[in-house]
């Protein structure tokens, strides 16, 4: 495993010292951010997490490696590259032995994340069961990642160019639990609320750092996912967006955008349609979910030394 993994000299003395490190994903900044602005989130990010005292480790495949932590040089190597492939699972074979530059996504990244050992995971919106996904099949492998894996997503939701509803039937089914952060409705990425009602509400990081041990230490496999709404502030219109979805997905249809390519294509057209309004709501709730998935990091840490667990 060795020649295909390289973890950052940082991460490395976090991981070894026990110290709290959060990973983050890459496909956000290759396909669903356009440049520069994928830069500057990804170093605000970093920043945002080290000023919590935790140690970011964002991930990519940089010409075939695979790369816990990126350099400020990758950062900005990755975020100009052409042809960067986004890798999920399946991709991972042909990207390495090729010596390719890869995204992961919310699926690549826990994988990654999960064979260098972290724990806790800050990304935007995680992939779900696509609308008319019974009829299509496409559902995103972040669902199936989210049930073997066993790393905590921080997340805003998932777009409502999904069905959300179905998502999470779906990842009732496959035993995941989603907690809301100080909410028991689902948020929808751009918008607080979507109506659909959450099991429970988490008041705190230290809740969610016990639920985790819980969870794990009995031996019960699979992430935990943790829904945290998007700033008030920043929150959009829903019946606004809404709108937009339909046109994006119409024009996917039109178009017959089909598995990898439909969430790039769908994030891309929403952004045009809104003028770029999404975008900035986007990385607010990226810098949301990054500060709270590095306080959940810190927590988890403490908790693992006052319990003596190895977990
Ligand atoms: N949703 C977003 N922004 C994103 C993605 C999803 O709002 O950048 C990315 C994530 O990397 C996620 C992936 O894991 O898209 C899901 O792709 P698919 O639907 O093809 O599984
Ligand atoms: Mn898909």
């Amino acid at each position: 495993m060795m020649n295909y993994i390289e973890i950052h000299p940082d991460v490395k003395k976090a991981l070894a010292q026990h110290q709290p490190v959060v990973a983050l994903e890459s496909t956000i900044i290759t396909h669903g951010m356009p440049y520069p602005e994928n830069v500057k989130m990804a170093k605000k990010v970093e920043s945002i997490i080290r000023n919590e005292g935790a140690i970011p480790a964002t991930i990519a495949i940089i010409h075939g490696v695979i790369k816990i932590g990126l350099t400020d040089d990758e950062i900005e190597y990755l975020a100009q590259a052409k042809d960067v492939i986004k890798v999920s699972k399946r991709d991972f074979g042909y990207v390495l032995s090729q010596k390719r530059d890869g995204a992961t996504t919310v699926s690549g990244t826990m994988l990654a994340a999960n064979m260098a050992g972290i724990k806790i995971f800050a990304t935007g919106g995680i992939g779900g069961v696509h609308r008319e996904g019974q009829i299509t099949f496409d559902i995103s492998r972040d669902l199936e990642e989210l049930s073997e894996i066993n790393v905590a997503v921080i997340c805003a939701g998932a777009k409502a160019i999904l069905d959300l509803k179905l998502t999470l039937e779906y990842l009732e089914t496959k035993g995941v639990e989603v907690l809301g952060y100080q909410t028991k409705e689902l948020p929808a990425f751009y918008t607080k609320d979507s109506g659909l009602e959450l099991d429970y509400l988490m008041k705190d990081a230290k809740d969610i750092a016990a639920l985790m041990h819980a969870k794990w230490n009995i031996g019960l496999k699979g992430g935990v996912l943790i829904a945290n709404p998007i700033p008030e502030e920043y929150s959009m219109n829903r019946k606004d967006i809404e709108k937009m979805i339909e046109k994006a997905l119409q024009e996917a249809k039109e178009k017959g955008i089909y598995g990898k390519e439909t969430t790039p294509f769908l994030l891309a057209k929403i952004k045009d349609l809104t003028e770029g309004q999404s975008l900035d709501a986007n990385l607010e709730l990226v810098y949301s979910n990054a500060l709270i998935a590095s306080k959940i990091a810190v927590e988890y840490e403490k908790y693992k030394t006052s319990k003596k667990e190895d977990i």
